[in-house]
């Protein structure tokens, strides 16, 4: 199981090239069966991030890799990156200025694994892996997900950052940003979600995250929830979610967006009906951001958010893009 580290984050950085950090596409692409737009294999992502991750992602799709292997892979990257300031490495800490990370996975056969408020490790998302894959659980948090990593050989680091330290010491001296969810989707909440369809036809999503930036120490967001943060239907369609957690839980967000598109909507139109659930409870007037991506098993994707500025990474047919996803609000 890979495990990363910040060095081999910067190599890995310094191997992909100076044009932030990508290696051309129609290379990756290149020998692969991609091309027709629909189909496999396909990655889309949440926020700029996603860039790179897709990049990392599309090595393991375009070597005959899973969808599985693909996802986690995928999401490493900006765990391990200490610039991305809301996932893994470096990501703002809690109130009591803990970095607490939240992450869970999803495979074609329907098993899943997940750990939340876990301190320490780097890489969640291959913790939330060996949940699925070496116990019976679903789910394990906190010191209990310290020990299970520790056992299962991951190893122990310290993931708060000088910047992060210094924006939380503003933060607590009243000067630094509130713990709002900014509509534009800009500064505290930038989760990782990423779903994947592989050259086999098999569906696959990821999603980590340090949440909240100041959150209350011990509160955990949707991005763990298997249904909430990401969910995975291999018959129908994969979907994840970013933004407020709090409002995603409370309407099975990822779950809903997959059920949607099981009764017939497009990727797109599911993730716009699922953000419609959570707009009406608002009355329209939802004071914070919500984003979904999803693919279906045709390989079409999709994206909505409730505010303006949500941007999603999509890779295929020879091009990782950045695209704006539509809005309701
Ligand atoms: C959470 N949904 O912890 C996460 C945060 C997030 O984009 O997505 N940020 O609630």
């Amino acid at each position: 199981m890979p495990d990363f580290t910040r060095r081999t984050f910067l190599k890995m950085s310094a191997a992909l090239g100076a044009a932030g950090g990508l290696i051309p596409l129609d290379r990756l692409f290149a020998g692969t069966t991609a091309g027709s737009g629909k189909g496999g294999p396909v990655v889309i992502s949440t926020w700029p991030h996603g860039l790179p991750a897709n990049d990392a992602a599309w090595r393991v799709l375009s070597s005959g890799g899973t969808a599985l292997d693909a996802v986690e892979t995928g999401v490493q990257v900006p765990e391990a990156d200490p610039e991305v300031r809301s996932v893994g490495y470096g990501g703002l800490p809690d109130e009591d200025c803990h970095v607490t990370l939240d992450a869970c996975i999803m495979g074609p056969d329907g098993n899943c694994g997940s750990t939340a408020f876990v301190e320490g490790y780097m890489h969640p998302i291959s913790i939330a892996r060996r949940v699925m894959e070496d116990t019976d659980h679903v789910m394990i948090v906190g010191a209990g997900a310290e020990e299970f990593a520790r056992k299962t050989g991951f190893r122990r680091e310290d993931l708060l950052t000088e910047e992060a330290r210094r924006a939380w010491m503003k933060w607590k001296a009243g000067l630094g940003d509130g713990d709002d969810w900014f509509p534009g989707g800009e500064k505290n909440h930038d989760t990782i979600g990423m779903v994947a369809l592989d050259a086999a036809g098999s569906l696959a999503g990821a999603c980590t995250t340090s949440g909240l930036a100041w959150k209350i120490h011990g509160r955990i967001g949707d991005s763990p929830i298997i249904g909430a943060g990401m969910y995975v239907d291999n018959e129908v369609g994969a979907a994840a979610a970013t933004g407020r957690g709090e409002a995603v839980i409370k309407t099975c967000g990822s779950f809903l967006v997959v059920e949607n598109m099981r009764s017939g909507m497009s990727p797109e139109k599911a993730c716009r009906a699922a953000l419609e659930r959570i707009s009406a409870r608002h009355g329209g007037k939802a004071d914070f951001q919500v984003g979904y991506i999803a693919v279906n098993k045709k390989g079409e994707t999709g994206a909505y958010s409730l505010a303006d500025g949500f941007t999603y990474a999509l890779a295929r047919d020879g091009k990782n893009e950045l695209l704006t996803a539509g809005h309701l609000q």
